[in-house]
């Protein structure tokens, strides 16, 4: 695949904020970003498009009202992440925002001058613009950080399993949306809505708006490639790591270099992700409108920075069901529920078993 020769900028989605925060304390000192190669946010396509264009209102009725910011302080240092409401308490974010190594040693929260807020953006009525800082922090088990996990040994170079969860100290506003989480493996082609807090720019100019807390984007695009299960060398077990392209400008990465061609969106509606917007969702939209929480955002490449062309991913968070429901403590709300994704699959294969026999 043409991503796996390419150099990938684990797109640390975490990237070092620095006084952008106003109205809160930060620590933050000047230092530089190891673990991240800021790139990718919620970016618009070509001008007349703009970053401006893909600001949410941050209001109630909002479908992004569940869609936070995340500050992570540790060390002297501050980042910020993105995450998306899956319980009253409980926010789906990625590993490597709350990991302080790079090899998967979580943030002590416990620690003097530690801690992992989550910022809500939903109007000031109500408590909609809440800070509520997190009384636990948990990460995949199986994350180590990027090109960290058996398969590396290998040579092969690993995203996956990057997910963590963020439980609040307080209650969520009620302002904010709590979303379902898809419980369906996914294909190629399927249609996603991202938003985040990230670094944003244009498909043309690459990236040039710096995230902030309260700056929430979104955009569209096709989930194209997939890897599966790095434990078991990428050749079994569910798709785990999901890719698209930011198409525009003559460049259609994946369709170009791997005959993967799913369809291009309408210039004010693709979009890639920056350094920032790492832990942020990717929804897909059900018949009856509902935004249904499928994927995180977590990695861009280096490959076209930014710009049309570029390409990033994040994880399929229905590969992470066991990891998911227990680190939320059974408050996330899967759809369907997994019994009857049981059904289904079982359907699917007597279906299959059916076929099979009628070609005889
Ligand atoms: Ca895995
Ligand atoms: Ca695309
Ligand atoms: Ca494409």
């Amino acid at each position: 695949m043409f991503h796996q020769n390419q150099i990938l900028k684990k797109m640390a989605g975490c990237v070092l904020v620095a006084g952008l925060f106003a109205g809160v304390t930060s620590t933050a000192q000047a230092s530089v970003i190891d673990k991240t190669d800021v790139v990718p946010l919620i970016t618009a396509g070509a001008p007349p498009d703009s970053p401006g264009a893909r600001v949410d209102a941050n209001v109630a009725s909002s479908a992004f009202s569940g869609v936070v910011s995340i500050n992570i302080r540790y060390d002297g240092q501050s980042f910020i992440c993105s995450g998306a409401l899956v319980g009253k308490r409980s926010v789906v974010s990625a590993g490597h925002c709350v990991d302080t190594d790079g090899n998967g040693t979580i943030v002590d929260i416990n620690k003097p001058g530690s801690d992992v807020r989550v910022i809500f953006n939903n109007g000031t009525a109500n408590n909609g613009n809440a800070i509520i800082t997190a009384s636990a922090v948990s990460m995949n088990p199986n994350y180590a950080g990027f090109g960290n996990c058996p398969a590396a040994a290998a040579g092969q170079f690993c995203l996956n399993d990057d997910v963590a969860v963020i439980t609040l100290g307080t209650d969520a506003p009620a302002s904010a949306k709590i979303y379902n989480i898809g419980a369906t493996p996914l294909t190629s082609g399927q249609h996603i809505v991202m938003a985040g807090y990230g670094t944003s720019g244009d498909g043309v100019n690459g990236f040039y708006v710096a995230p902030q807390f309260r700056v929430k984007r979104s955009g569209e695009n096709y989930m194209d490639e997939f890897d599966r299960d790095d434990e078991q060398g990428f050749a079994a077990g569910p798709n785990e790591v999901w890719y698209a392209d930011f198409d525009g400008g003559g460049y259609d990465t994946f369709c170009q270099f791997d005959g993967v061609c799913t369809p291009v969106l309408a210039n004010d509606k693709e979009a890639g992700i920056g350094g920032g917007d790492s832990g942020g969702p990717s929804f897909m939209i059900t018949d009856s409108g509902e935004y249904v929480l499928i994927g995180n955002n977590t990695f861009g490449s280096g490959y076209r920075s930014g710009k049309f062309g570029s390409y990033f991913g994040g994880m399929v968070l229905s590969s992470y069901i066991d990891y998911l429901n227990k680190a939320t403590n059974g408050s996330a709300n899967f759809v369907p529920e997994p019994a009857s994704i049981a059904m289904l699959g079982l359907g699917l294969a007597m279906l299959l078993v059916m076929r099979r026999r009628s070609k005889v």
